[in-house]
């Protein structure tokens, strides 16, 4: 007899079980956040008992890595992806949706490792998915915020999710945010492959080819916290790679007659 559902393929007996939307694996890359991993592990484990945990470490100089290995020597439901050095957001996030994928999860949860995103608040992601096909935690819709943000780093999220929705015509209000739960059938098939920003334009590049595969994507309002510790990562060249990228993608749909259509309003739950 094969295993039932839920057991962890990897033959770990873990405390993994089943939601009604099957087993869930929630991803966090991390690079240098020795001071939040801990904590934020331990609230996502007690919000959410029922989803599996993946670190994706870029051999932190600061030792997160050998933290995420505590944390998964003492719970089976907790996983380390270790890579080799920094390589952005985009190919961490890569390696671990195809560790998850190759594990059998039907739901793959990104979320970043600094407490921006709130464990507590996944459940409304997860509800909001039983409905879609992509969750996406906003912050520019009702009901959506985000506390403690530099003046200029809000106006650089809302500018940029302004451009790109414009530029690419995505019904979305938060296009690179990194709170957001897919189910598995939208990251199979040939769509990572085809994903090739590194920095955090990797967060528009996916939204925008799962709108433009069909699928049916809502937004959820969320609080995002900006981190107390350690360092943010976004660099300048982070900045223009999404500039840039976003500029050819809409300069080429609108040079391709017919390809390019204004997205239908956004679906708000
Ligand atoms: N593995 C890995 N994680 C990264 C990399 N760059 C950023 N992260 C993680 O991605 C998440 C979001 O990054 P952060 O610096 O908080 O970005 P910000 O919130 O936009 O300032 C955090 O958990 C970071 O540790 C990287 O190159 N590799
Ligand atoms: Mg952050």
């Amino acid at each position: 007899m094969g295993p039932g559902p839920g057991a962890d393929p990897s033959g770990a007996q873990g405390p993994t079980r089943v939601t009604p939307l099957g087993r869930v694996l929630v991803i966090i890359p991390t690079y240098n956040e020795a001071a939040t991993l801990a904590p934020l592990i331990a609230r996502l484990r007690t919000a959410r008992p029922d989803c599996d945990v993946l670190v994706v470490d870029d051999d932190s100089p600061d030792g997160t890595g050998k933290i995420a290995d505590e944390i998964a020597a003492s719970d089976p439901a907790a996983h380390v992806l270790h890579r080799p050095g920094k390589e952005g957001l985009g190919a961490a996030y890569l390696a671990g949706f195809r560790w998850g994928l190759a594990r059998d999860y039907d739901v793959l949860v990104e979320m970043d490792g600094d407490g921006s995103h709130q464990p507590e608040e996944l459940s409304r992601l997860l509800t909001a998915l039983r409905g879609a096909d992509l969750a996406i935690g906003s912050r520019w819709v009702p009901g959506g915020r985000v506390v403690h943000w530099p003046r200029h780093r809000e106006l650089l999220s809302r500018g940029g999710s302004r451009y790109s929705r414009l530029l690419l015509g995505l019904p979305l209000r938060d296009v690179t945010g990194g709170f957001r739960a897919f189910r598995r059938r939208v990251l199979e098939g040939g769509l990572l492959t085809e994903v090739a920003s590194q920095g955090y334009c990797f967060q528009v590049d996916l939204a925008h080819r799962v709108v433009r595969a069909g699928y049916r994507v809502v937004e959820v309002p969320i609080t995002f916290v900006e981190r107390s510790e350690g360092d943010s990562k976004m660099s300048r060249e982070i900045v223009f790679e999404a500039l840039w990228r976003v500029t050819a993608w809409g300069v080429a749909a609108r040079l391709r007659p017919g390809t390019f259509r204004e997205g239908a309003p956004a679906r708000h739950t």
